[in-house]
């Protein structure tokens, strides 16, 4: 099956107003590669100006609150971030999971709530380099699909990102053979949660991508686009990522 390439974007706690002026030359680069989706996770504060700036790129959260609304301090509901142009979140990062003590549980039913809001989920997995060494790599993030899954998740709506957490901003990343063999089993994971759907989901890679090691990750089997986080901060890194898919 043909998938079309995801290439996302994500901030992180890095950016600015006037660091928005980068997405004019992505959303160029984007516009010039119809075949593939593009999309930028900024932080919360940006979401607004960063759509009314580029309104033909797709902008998202980094994350969302599973209510509607509430006495959630410091936290944002998809009706939120989608009143100000998000179309999609972020959810589940191992940012998220290790430093805000995130469950499996509570990553499913933020993407559910993403999927209830008309609005797309990608949810992140990936080991430990404890996890590896000892491994259990394989277990731990098929594991993590089965239990982050969104209840009715279908590839419209729901993509999955593989982000080993040993590869996250620290520049190593594993072979294109270890990303074609852990797609693989996130794949064979989804064949049994949904059926057939499985085939159209889109399984991105993440964990130190960039304009150097784009062209190869992008083109390996199972891998259907990339997260990048670090290097879509600007045109000049990110670009080069949109045109390797
Ligand atoms: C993984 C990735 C983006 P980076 O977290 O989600 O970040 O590309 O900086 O490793």
């Amino acid at each position: 099956m043909v998938r079309r390439k995801l290439v996302a974007g994500n901030w992180k706690m890095n950016g600015s107003l006037a660091a928005l002026a980068e997405l004019e030359a992505i959303a160029t680069a984007a516009a010039a590669r119809s075949d593939v989706d593009v999309a930028i996770a900024v932080p919360a504060t940006l979401i607004g100006a960063a759509h009314a700036r580029v309104p033909a790129l797709a902008i998202g959260a980094q994350d969302v609150h599973p209510a509607e609304k509430g006495a959630y301090t410091g936290c944002i509901s998809t009706t939120l971030a989608k009143e100000v142009g998000a179309t999609f979140s972020i959810v589940g990062h191992s940012e998220r999971r290790a430093d805000q003590n995130e469950s499996d549980v509570l990553v499913k039913a933020k993407a559910e709530a993403l999927h209830k809001a008309g609005m797309t989920a990608i949810v992140c997995v990936g080991e430990t380099l404890e996890q590896r060494d000892a491994g259990d790599a394989e277990a731990v993030v098929t594991a993590q699909v089965a239990g982050s899954l969104p209840d009715g998740a279908a590839a419209d709506w729901c993509a999955i990102a593989y982000e080993p957490v040993w590869a996250i901003g620290t520049g190593r990343t594993p072979t294109a053979a270890d990303v074609a063999a852990m797609h693989g089993a996130i794949r064979a994971t989804l064949r049994d949660l949904i059926g057939e759907d499985a085939d159209a989901m889109r399984l991105l890679y993440g964990g130190s991508v960039s304009g150097a090691n784009a062209a190869e990750l992008l083109h390996t089997a199972d891998v259907d686009g990339a997260l990048v986080g670090g290097a879509s901060l600007t045109a000049a890194a990110f670009v080069p990522i949109i045109e390797a898919a």
